[in-house]
This record gives structure tokens, sequence and C-alpha cells, in this order.
């Protein structure tokens, strides 16, 4: 037999030699010819081109739809199609939700992926109806609000996303997004080298004069929040405005009404001039705000008093035994009061959005239980930058999620199945991470658990906590405590590599108080999104519960300071809340056929036509495509029970079925010609081409029985 020339090797598993060189390059030559994606049995691998391909245009999109695998490259409109049929039932099992898990680290291209894909998902169903158009926009206006600029990546996602789309009898009928953990700290400060979310420098480059005036905006370098990525204002003004007009453009076609997108930019140049606010410390160690005209601009974009502004930002009052006190900021925390301010009213804009997204695409009539999902998850690729904190804590754990549910998948699953239904096989090891999904997640001595619990002490600091991670995690091989005591920086070994962290600000960070005051103040906002969305409480996934009407009445009550006890009592750590999340995303993806698309980073330069041999091999060591490859090429991705096999292909037969399962099913089997199956004992084990011969001879049936009834028609008529 002869083997394909290095580089036309479109499934991994055909190599003729595996091992981690052979894997590598293949892909690299196979990327110098830009061939980008290849298949392992049926996972894609996609290698980011950094450049326009010019691949995904009309004739790309008709000829993956409705194709056999087998008959076209590799291609993600390929893992499109695969999915929609294995939703319909086409593809050798019974119609069921299906889920499309695309990972790899920042920067490699899972959003770029999750586009393509959805764009064609679209073209399958195409039924040119507005709810598709409106889906295709969703996407852009996210990254406007929910992407930045990135030292990994320039449109890096911020957030995590989980989309479902809603079918019925293979038409598009809804979509819903569920968001995870928006990167709010990027609102206040940004590492060098990085932006802010990119709405903000749309907004500067693309508002006219009049509406800048109208919002109190002045040039870009003028606001301390955007201090990073002035530069870029004056560099890309052109592109920068053009993409203003198109989230205006797609605002309108979402469905966002003309108030509500005026509401959103006032807000928005509200939170750049509340960044602006600055503070000193008079003689009695009180902080006073430097200069007034600053409140007074962001207060009144805010539609709150500056009075009131004034207040909340720089002293708290509590009530006791009918006595107020008064407890004055410093200067330092004036300043949090201010970012976290900020940063509550960002996050709550950008869930109202998710949510506002979500009402407008929902279905419009109740599903019934024929209805079906594709979901697709994009997550914020695992980080590793020269200082890390929690959001990158956070991120790394979702990926670690993310891999452990791959594992599961791909080698756990599968090969316990193997073992219980008597398959001759030998065991393929793998790098399995779940001591540290344990390190963040276990009770009580996970660090997560850990850091929950220094949140609730009033007087911990980030030294006591990374004190208590050296003490609770020593002996874990996966933590590594620095070698200076009064460090605060620990390191992790994470499953993609190891990660310095830098504990600064983790308890504030996992609190996520908003400021005493802040609420109430802004709840009597004249600006009507602001007001709504502090009356509403905004779950994790981007759901908007209005509070009761009780509540007005309670936070009249309330006095300024005194904790909410409603609120209160029921609030969960951010950490805690992203962990649970992740939980419940992972439970969900478990009852739906998964599909993976793993993306490689080829260089950390985004460069184009630069394949850095030492950076993509690190890249196939720790996502385990070396045993991937054996266990696709040894293993049987296809396993249909014995009932639903015999119940699918016993057309093929041409003589009477044996009333045995098994034996029907290897009659069907020798029937069709093939071999290199497995009869397990309930299951019938076959491999993709197995399924694609099968259904060539399906479709020759209906093609000899479409002839059939011509002629007798024929006779007939
Ligand atoms: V992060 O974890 O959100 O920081 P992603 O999402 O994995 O990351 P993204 O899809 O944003 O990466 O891709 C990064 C950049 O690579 C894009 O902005 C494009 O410039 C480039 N890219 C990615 N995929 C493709 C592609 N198929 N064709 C051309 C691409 N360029
Ligand atoms: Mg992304």
């Amino acid at each position: 037999m002869e083997y394909p020339a290095l580089g036309e090797v479109v499934d991994l598993t055909e190599l003729p030699k595996l091992d981690e060189k052979v894997l590598l390059n293949e892909l690299k030559a196979r990327y110098a010819k830009d061939k980008i994606y290849t298949y392992i049995g049926d996972i894609l691998v996609a290698v980011n081109p950094f450049r326009d391909l010019g691949i995904y245009g009309k004739d790309a999109s008709d000829k993956y739809k409705m194709s056999k695998r087998a008959s076209h490259p590799p291609h993600i409109y390929a893992v499109a199609d695969a999915t929609y049929q294995a939703m319909m039932g086409h593809s050798g099992n019974d119609p069921n939700n299906q889920c499309i898990l695309i990972s790899g680290e920042s920067g490699a291209g899972k959003t770029e992926s999750t586009k393509l894909i959805i764009r064609q998902l679209i073209e399958l169903c195409k039924g040119n109806t507005q709810l598709e158009q409106q889906i295709l926009q969703v996407n852009p206006l996210l990254e406007a609000f929910g992407n930045a600029m990135t030292l990994m990546n320039d449109n890096s996602s911020r957030f995590g996303k989980y989309i479902q789309l809603k079918f019925k009898h293979g038409n598009v009928m809804g979509a819903k997004i569920s968001e995870y953990l928006l990167e709010k700290s990027r609102l206040v400060r940004q590492s060098r080298g990085e932006e802010n979310f990119h709405i903000f420098y749309y907004m500067l480059a693309g508002l006219s004069q009049e509406q800048k005036q109208k919002y109190s905006l002045g040039p870009a370098d003028s606001y301390r929040y955007l201090s990073n990525g002035a530069q870029c204002l004056k560099k890309h003004a052109e592109r920068l405005s053009m993409a203003y007009e198109e989230v205006v453009n797609h605002m309108d076609l979402v469905g966002f009404n003309a108030d509500e997108q005026e509401d959103l930019f006032v807000i928005l140049s509200g939170v750049l001039n509340l960044g602006n606010v600055t503070f000193e410390m008079n003689d009695h160690e009180a902080a006073f705000v430097t200069d007034k005209t600053k409140v007074q601009a962001a207060a009144s974009l805010l539609g709150v008093e500056a009075k009131d502004l004034e207040e909340v930002l720089t002293f708290t009052e509590t009530f006791a035994r009918g006595e107020s006190i008064r407890r004055n900021y410093t200067t330092e925390q004036a300043e949090d009061s201010r970012d976290a301010t900020a940063k509550a009213i960002y996050g709550r804009m950008f869930g109202w959005i998710v949510n506002k997204i979500n009402q407008l695409l929902a279905p419009k009539e109740i599903l019934g239980p024929e209805a079906m999902e594709i979901d697709i998850l994009d997550i914020f690729g695992f980080e590793h930058f020269e200082r890390n904190s929690f959001e990158q804590a956070c991120i790394n754990l979702a990926n670690e999620q993310l891999h452990f549910f791959f594992n599961k998948h791909i080698f756990f699953m599968e090969q316990e199945e193997y073992k219980r239904e008597g398959v001759d096989w030998t065991e393929i090891k793998f790098v399995d991470n779940q001591p540290l999904l344990d390190l963040f997640i276990a009770k009580p001595i996970g660090l997560i658990a850990l850091l929950d619990e220094e949140s609730q002490f009033p007087k911990a600091t980030d030294s006591t906590f990374v004190q208590k991670l050296n003490k609770n995690l020593q002996g874990n091989k996966y933590f590594i405590k620095s070698p200076n005591a009064k460090s605060d920086l620990f390191t992790i070994a994470h499953y993609a590599g190891k990660v310095e962290y830098s504990a600064s600000r983790w308890l504030e960070k996992n609190r996520d108080t908003i400021p005493a005051g802040v609420l109430e103040l802004l709840q009597r906002s004249k600006n009507h999104l602001l007001q709504l969305v502090f009356k509403a409480a905004f779950t994790r996934t981007g759901t908007l519960a209005l509070q009761n009407r009780s509540s007005k009445k309670r936070t009249t009550r309330l006095k300024k300071g005194t904790p909410d006890p409603v609120t209160s009592k029921r609030k969960l750590t951010v950490g805690t809340q992203f962990k649970n999340s992740l939980q419940v995303l992972m439970e969900r993806m478990s009852v739906a056929t998964p599909h993976f698309v793993r993306c490689i980073k080829p260089n950390n330069d985004k460069l184009p036509k630069a394949f850095d041999d030492a950076y993509v091999n690190a890249q196939l060591l720790y996502t385990g495509m070396l045993e991937t490859t054996k266990i696709r090429r040894e293993g049987y991705a296809y396993r249909p029970l014995f009932s639903d096999f015999i119940e699918r292909y016993d057309i093929l037969l041409r003589q009477p079925r044996k009333d045995d399962d098994k034996a029907a099913c290897l009659q069907i089997l020798q029937t069709a010609g093939l071999n290199g199956y497995h009869l397990g004992k309930t299951k019938v084990f076959m491999k993709l081409h197995h399924i694609e011969s099968l259904a060539v001879k399906l479709e020759e049936i209906s093609l000899v029985a479409v002839v059939i009834q011509k002629v007798i028609r024929g006779f007939l008529g």
C-alpha cells in the first residue's frame, strides 16, 4: 500500500507510523500548504492561519452541505454539517441534542471557529428568516463589549460563552446565550501592552462631535481607564470608527431600540468619566474628591446627584443603636470604591445586553419534545502572562474542566465501554488532570474553598491568604509555593503548563461587593437603563430576574451602609459561583453528543506563515494529541446498540433476518461486505468508514426503490 506524501494525510489516524515527531511534521507540512484543518477520526484539528485564506465563501459552504466527510478535505464546515446531520438522526444514531466543544489556548482560533460553525449551521437550515439574521448579528455585538486586545490575542474573549441553538424539524427556532465570568477588572486596569474592552475605542472613534459633547467625552488619552489603548485610537481611527458603525448597525438588527442604545452610550461615557475622579486625603485622613467638576460630569451622565455620588465614594455610614457612625475612606479605599462602582455598572450592562439578546432570540412558540439543540462552547483559552491574577486562575480552571471533559469522553468512557463489552483492547494511557481539578474545587482543602474561607474574614489580607494556601496545599505536587516566604506569589502546574499567580486583590475580587450605598444610589438613577439593571438581579447565566416589588420599600427603609439582609445572605463568592456554573455546564454537555474542535496556535507572535515547532509541540503534548490519535485509530467511534443498528440497516438484508440480535447484526454487516468492526455484548463497534459505507448502501437501495416506483407508475399510468 502506498502512503500519502508528507502533508497530504487528511486524517492523522491514517499515518503509518505514530509518534510525536510524525504528528508535528505532518501538521507543519500541511500548514505550509495552507491546509490548516486535519482530522483525527471524528475530531477536527485547526491550526490558526492568522490570515484570510479565502476558504469560507459560498462555494465552500455549498460543498460541505450534506456531504460525506471523506469526499472533501477537512474543514470547519464539515463539523457543522456532521453536527447538524447527527442532530437530525441522519448519521447512524437517533436524533439527539449535540454540543460542539472548541478548545485551545488564548488566540488559537476558538471564537473564529465558533462564528464559522454558526454561520454554516444557519446555511444548513436556511429559511431566510429574520431570526437567522439576528443570530448572525449577535456575536459581533458581544465581542464589542466583551472582547479586548491582550498580549496573547488582539481580539481576546474576556468572557466565556455557551450558545444554544434550538431547532424544530431542522429549522432554527431560537437561541440562548449564557455568559461566564466577564473579566470586569479590565475596565479599571490593564496590563502593559493590553487594552480595555473594544467598545470604548469604537465609541470614541465613531461618535460625532455633537454626540461627544452631549456625552461630555474628550479625547481618549484624557481617560485614566483608557490610558493603555489611547495610542491605537490615533493609528486605527478609521477602522475603529467603522467598527462603531457596525456595532450600532448590529444593535439595530438584533432589536435594541434607540432609547436603549442612547442610554447605553450615556452610561459608558459615565463610566469613563467616573474613572477620572481622583482623591486626596485631608488632615483627618479622610479622602475627598480632588476636582469636583469630574464628579459632576460623571454624576450627570449616570443620572444621580453629584453630592450623593461623592458621598458613596468617600465614606460609609452605619447605624448602630440609633446612632450613625461615619467611617471615612482613605484615598486608597475611595479609589477602590470608585473602581468597584465602575465595574459593577459595566458588569451589569453586559449582563443586560446578554439578557436582551436572549429575549429577542427566544423561541416564539413553546417547543415540544421534538425540539433539538446544538450547543457551542467558546470559552476564554488557557492564559499564562508574566503576571497572572484571580481572572487567569478562573480562566485556567475552566480550561482544566474542559480538558477533563475531553479526556473523560475520549479516553475514559470509551475504554470502560470496551472492557464492559468484551472488546479485545490494549489500554491507551492518558494524563488525567483530575488532581488539578481537585486542587481547585475540592472541599474543604481546595483553592476556591480556602479562598472563600479567607474572604469571610474582614481582617484577612492577600498575604494571609497566600500563607493559608502554602500551609494547606503543601505536599500537593501541582502546587508550588514561592521560595520567598514573604512573597504573594505561588505557582500551579496546570495540564497546559506552569503558571505563576500573584495573590494580590484575590479576596476583593472574590467577594466582589458593591460598595455601601452604591446599589441604592444607582437604583434611583434618572437613566432608565441604569436604574433597571440595578433594580434587577442578574443570574450568572445572563438571565434577568426582576426583584419583587417589596424590595423597593425595603431599600427605602434601609439606611445607607446597612447590608441588605436579602442579598447579603444569598450572595455567593465569584469563585464559588464560577465553579458551580462550570459544573452545571458540564452536566448539560454530558447528556448531548459531543463534537470536538482542537485549535492550535502556530506561534506566540500572532504571525501568519510562522510555525514554531517547539511552541506547537508543547500544545500537542499537553492536549494529548498522540494518545487521541492512537485511540481514534484503534477505537470504534460508532457504537449503536444491536437493536438500533438492526432498525436502521435491516433493509440492506436480502434474506430473512436471524432472530438473535447479535447474529442479525453480523448478517447485515456481512451482507454489506464490511470487515474490521467488532460485535460486543450489546453493541456494534464501528469506525467512520463503516458508517459511510453503510450510508452508501442505504442510498443505493432508496435509489432502486425510486426507480421501481417510477416503473410501476409507468405500468399503471
Ligand atoms: V481567546 O481564548 O478568546 O483569547 P481564541 O478565541 O481562541 O482566543 P480567536 O478565535 O479570537 O482566538 O483568534 C485569534 C485571531 O486569530 C483572530 O482574531 C484572527 O485574526 C486569527 N484567526 C483565527 N482563526 C482564523 C481563521 N480560521 N482564519 C483566519 C484566523 N484567521
Ligand atoms: Mg475567543
